[in-house]
């Protein structure tokens, strides 16, 4: 497998700043010896430049925060992904907020006529303008992704929608607010919350959620957000929530992903250094990524 390495230094889909330097945080703690480790061909293609916001949103205008930069970066990002799959080199994401998931599912989605995708996440990120308590992108990229969503975000890369409902897994939720919660039902979306997680164990969980994404798929996309994990051991995050999946569940998820082969795309989000211990979660999620491509295999 030839990788290539694509980071988003983005915080404009939230409000924590600092999730920006998410990318150098899994630099520094060593990914791409990790993976060199293993012998994969790896490039890193630095990081996709973001521009700051200018001026606030006028009244009147969307409720989305930072809207223009969130889908120019986008654009950006959908056409870099776009090329490393042209070059037939797996894409690897490092975020940012969640936002970038928007960019990433555009460039990678273009491939593929039936993209699974595997959310790993505390929250659905199926918001829209008019369901979001929050006005934050980041809590909207897998609804974006279905067609669902403002219109500069939908059309990211002149396309919609980039995948289907019946393609999803979300695997480690609990705080999905009651707009997600409805989109879930009407789309029928299969979730592993973490009730069924405590009580199927992850091995189960992870072996339908497998089953599920890759039956009648061309391709599959992990989009790994950092706060799916429980604080306790991913604590540099915006938005943690308590109860989350155990650092050896993780493991034992990107074992089986692993050993799966399924993956063809993969993206790393919401590493936030500065809410973080001595960059503990970039450090998780570097030792994520050498479970997810088969350090124990090796
Ligand atoms: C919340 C938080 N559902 C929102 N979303 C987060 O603002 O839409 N997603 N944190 O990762
Ligand atoms: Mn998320
Ligand atoms: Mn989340
Ligand atoms: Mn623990």
């Amino acid at each position: 497998k030839k990788i290539s390495i694509v980071g988003v230094p983005m915080d404009l889909g939230q409000m924590r700043r600092g999730v920006d330097m998410g990318p150098s945080a899994i630099r520094y703690a060593g990914i791409v010896d990790r993976l060199e480790a293993l012998n994969y061909d790896i490039e890193d293609l630095g990081d996709i430049e973001i521009g700051r916001p200018t001026k606030k949103s006028q009244p009147g205008d969307s409720n989305l925060k930072n809207l223009n930069e969130v889908a120019e970066a986008n654009e950006k990002l959908a056409a870099s992904v776009d090329n490393v799959i042209q070059n037939n080199r797996f894409p690897l994401i490092f975020g940012g907020d969640h936002s970038i998931a928007i960019g990433t599912l555009a460039g990678v989605a273009k491939h593929y006529e039936n993209l699974g995708v595997i959310w790993y996440d505390a929250h659905g990120d199926l918001n829209t303008s008019d369901t979001s308590p929050s006005g934050n992108i980041h809590g909207m990229p897998l609804a974006v992704s279905l067609g669902i969503g403002h219109e500069q975000l939908v059309n990211i890369a002149g396309y919609q929608p980039k995948i289907k409902p019946e393609n999803i897994v979300i695997i480690g939720a609990r705080s999905l607010d009651e707009g997600e919660k409805e989109l879930i039902r009407e789309k029928g979306i299969k979730v592993y919350t973490m009730h069924e997680i405590d009580r199927m164990g992850m091995t189960k969980v992870m072996e339908e959620a497998i089953e599920y994404v890759s039956k009648g798929t061309d391709g599959v996309h992990l989009s790994l957000d950092l706060d799916g994990l429980d604080p306790h051991d991913a604590p540099g995050v915006g938005t943690p929530v308590l109860g989350g999946i155990s650092y050896r569940e993780s493991h034992l998820a990107m074992e089986m992903l692993a050993e799966s082969d399924i993956l063809t795309s993969a993206e790393f989000v919401e590493v936030n250094p500065i809410l973080d211990d001595k960059n503990k979660t970039a450090t998780v999620a570097v030792a994520l990524m050498g479970s997810l491509f088969g350090e124990k295999l090796k």
